[in-house]
């Protein structure tokens, strides 16, 4: 039987989620025009005033927001309430330039924990589970999202946060962990680690995970699920609209419904910024309607997806969206062909390897150079060199076949590459040095 945290509104009708939508929008803009000198300026280059927003229809009159404009206000700029009533940062470290730091009121993080209730719920967490949190606790809002929607479903949170692989299987043994929260990367470690210490899905009485913070492949799903003997569930969200919980999986796990009450989601084209129809692929681009400290208003994730309102079988009716193929600032040029790491995943779970791999691109002598390292499973582990050459052969070929262009193949010996106990690092790029 499907469970929600918030039934009435997650099943609402789209006409009464867009009438919700739409009161919420009007009063949002008026909120930011009051008090977010930053993004009122940019609604009178535009000359919009809020009388102009009377629904979600006039949404695409407001300008957009990016990363850029969040390193231009840093560190108040965006602010939307004075720091009296702020009870609380997060932030991300971001690649380049200043941190994100987002700020929050009590009511926001009331809503932000409220949509990992929701998520929670969705992946069968009631007030009889054990929720070990092993995202990372901190600045990170992976762990104290988590962490509060547990609190609000009323479960057993353990907060555990990340890293010391062993304790967590301890913990995770001892106190009988049935949700594991953390990166799927970091969940396919703790799967590795298990195997290793001779333990298999049996000896733990998880049934379910919630793994987000980093693309991840179908493939590398199912891989999950069978070595932990769960059902793993996607979570979407970033730091700057609250942190996750902005989307999550249900029952059909096939994409992950955003919690359209507090965001509206469109797809624009990340070129031309037109707004593309449903199901279109493009950059995903969100409206806080209801956060008061850090409003954001169609802000542009740089998140390549697609979104489909087709009736799910979970009963939810919130719009879906696909799993990112990966962010347009991650996807790789190289020799001017477009290539995600997810596709490189795809590839390589289809041959029977784990997600342990890198992608190492640099350029030499003006030709980009493309390596892909990924580690032998210890199964097909051998030092036979014809079997390694035949086997690296069969993957450039593949990965010629799904992308077009060659990459130089290596295979490495198991535990090569460092394993991550939050976000992976997939790729090198050591041509932006
Ligand atoms: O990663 C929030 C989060 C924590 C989400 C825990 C889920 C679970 P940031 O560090 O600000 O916030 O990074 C946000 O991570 O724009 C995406 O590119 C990526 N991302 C987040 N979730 C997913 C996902 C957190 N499920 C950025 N699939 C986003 C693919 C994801 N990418």
């Amino acid at each position: 039987m499907e469970r929600y945290y918030q039934e009435e509104i997650e099943c609402a009708p789209y006409e009464k989620i867009r009438e919700i939508q739409s009161e919420k929008l009007v009063k949002q803009v008026k909120h930011v025009w009051d008090n977010v000198p930053y993004y009122r300026k940019k609604m009178e280059d535009k000359g919009v005033t809020p009388e102009d927003i009377k629904s979600v229809d006039d949404l695409k009159k407001l300008p957009f927001l990016s990363k850029a404009d969040l390193r231009d206000a840093y560190p108040y700029g965006l602010l939307g309430m004075p720091l009296k009533d702020c009870v609380r940062i997060h932030s991300t470290s971001g690649t380049t330039g200043k941190r994100v730091v987002a700020y929050y009121t009590q009511h926001d993080v009331d809503l932000w924990e409220d949509c990992c209730a929701r998520a929670l719920t969705a992946a069968g967490a009631t007030n009889e589970d054990v929720v070990q949190v092993a995202y990372g606790y901190g600045l990170f809002t992976g762990g104290a999202g988590l962490h509060g929607g547990s609190h609000k479903v009323g479960s057993l949170t353990i907060p555990i946060s990340s890293g010391n692989t062993d304790r967590q299987i301890m913990f995770a043994m001892d106190l009988s962990a049935t949700i594991l929260c953390c990166t799927p990367s970091y969940a396919a470690y703790l799967g590795e680690r298990m195997k290793e210490l001779g333990y298999g899905p049996g000896d733990i009485p998880l049934k379910a995970g919630i793994f987000g913070a980093e693309a991840w492949s179908e493939e590398m799903r199912k891989d999950i699920e069978k070595t932990l003997g769960i059902k793993a569930f996607d979570i979407y969200g970033l730091t700057e609209l609250s942190g996750p919980g902005v989307a999550f999986e249900c029952s059909a796990q096939s994409g992950m419904h955003i919690n359209e009450d507090h965001f509206i989601a469109e797809i624009i084209d990340p070129d031309t910024e037109e707004v593309l129809p449903e199901g279109s692929v493009g950059e995903l681009v969100f409206t806080a309607v209801d956060k008061e400290a850090f409003p954001m208003i169609r802000y542009r994730t740089k998140d390549i997806c697609k979104l489909t309102r087709e009736k799910c079988s979970c009963g939810r009716t919130h719009i879906k969206m696909a799993k990112p193929m990966g962010r347009s600032d991650d996807m790789l040029i190289i020799r001017g062909v477009n290539v995600f790491p997810s596709q490189i995943e795809t590839v390589l779970m289809n041959n029977g390897y784990a997600a342990n791999y890198q992608i190492i691109v640099d350029r030499v002598n003006n030709t980009d150079t493309f390596d892909v390292q990924v580690e032998m499973t210890p199964e097909m582990f051998t030092d036979n060199i014809g079997e390694i050459e035949a086997r690296q052969r069969k993957l450039s070929d593949d990965l010629k076949a799904m992308l077009g262009i060659k990459a130089k193949v290596s295979l490495l010996a198991p535990k090569s590459i460092a394993r991550s106990e939050g976000k992976a690092v997939r790729v090198v790029d050591k041509r932006k040095i």
